[in-house]
């Protein structure tokens, strides 16, 4: 429980906290240490590592170089059972409540269970509902599932609330990496207003100004990833820090 209570305790004192997704296919090592300095420099609440396809990466060593880096938590976010690795200190423990393909509701996860026992990290049942935004993203594609349709707040608060029902202890609303839409503020705003557990928005969100209304709407934790992915956009993750941590005071 030491990460999931590291974002409580952080959503608490600063209004919602902020993680950046690190994908080993896209963030060259060379990379890996100018950038997580910037990001600790910038006020970022820990990151999500991992990536829908992983082609060229090893997570295993791309977690281990992060981890010489830093000492903010190092969070998995799998796109698939492969992405298991003691370097980490957590792991979201996906449901893709939005489908009802079995595979991504209990089957992947009998497999991966006893990996990450033996991994010996945190993991942290969430609950991952995908939203349509414009396209077909790769989460949508890979999930073999329907998102949910982005006028349907209410089909979407329902399903967080099942999913707390069941014992999530995070539900992330997710338009996918390099979503052309974000999640709709009205849905963000249903989902909080409905779940008494953290929300998570992610996908498509490339300003602090949209950031910030996402947490204006509720939103606990926001993710960004492609954005930072061109190196000119750095010095903005001080603003989007900024946008997010509402409780305090601006930082330069
Ligand atoms: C996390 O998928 C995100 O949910 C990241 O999305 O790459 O569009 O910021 P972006």
């Amino acid at each position: 429980m030491k990460i999931y209570n590291y974002l409580l305790n952080t959503i608490r004192a600063k209004g919602a906290a902020y993680l950046i997704l690190l994908d080993p296919d896209k963030l060259s090592i060379s990379k890996i240490a100018p950038f997580i300095h910037h990001c600790e420099k910038a006020g970022v609440d820990g990151f999500l590592i991992g990536g829908s396809l992983m082609m060229s990466g090893d997570l295993n060593s791309f977690i281990e170089n992060i981890k010489i880096e830093t000492s903010l938590p190092l969070i998995i976010f799998p796109g698939s059972v492969n992405q298991i690795s003691s370097f980490a200190d957590a792991i979201l423990f996906l449901s893709v409540i939005s489908g009802r393909n079995s595979e991504h509701l209990i089957g992947k996860h009998v497999t991966a269970s006893p990996l990450i026992k033996r991994a010996n990290i945190e993991p942290i049942s969430t609950g991952y509902i995908l939203i349509e935004s414009g396209v077909t993203t790769t989460a949508v594609y890979m999930s073999g599932s329907l998102p949910i349709p982005r006028n349907k707040p209410e089909i979407a608060a329902a399903t967080a609330l099942a999913g707390e029902y069941l014992g999530m202890k995070l539900i992330y609303l997710e338009a996918g990496s390099g979503a052309q839409d974000s999640v709709p503020d009205q849905m963000v705003k249903a989902v909080s207003e409905e779940c008494s557990v953290p929300v998570i928005v992610g996908g498509g969100i490339r300003t602090p100004q949209v950031a910030r209304q996402k947490v204006e709407n509720g939103a606990d934790i926001i993710v960004t990833g492609n954005f930072f992915e061109d190196e000119n956009n750095w010095d903005m993750i001080r603003d989007f820090a900024n946008a997010i941590h509402y409780k305090l005071p601006v930082e330069v």
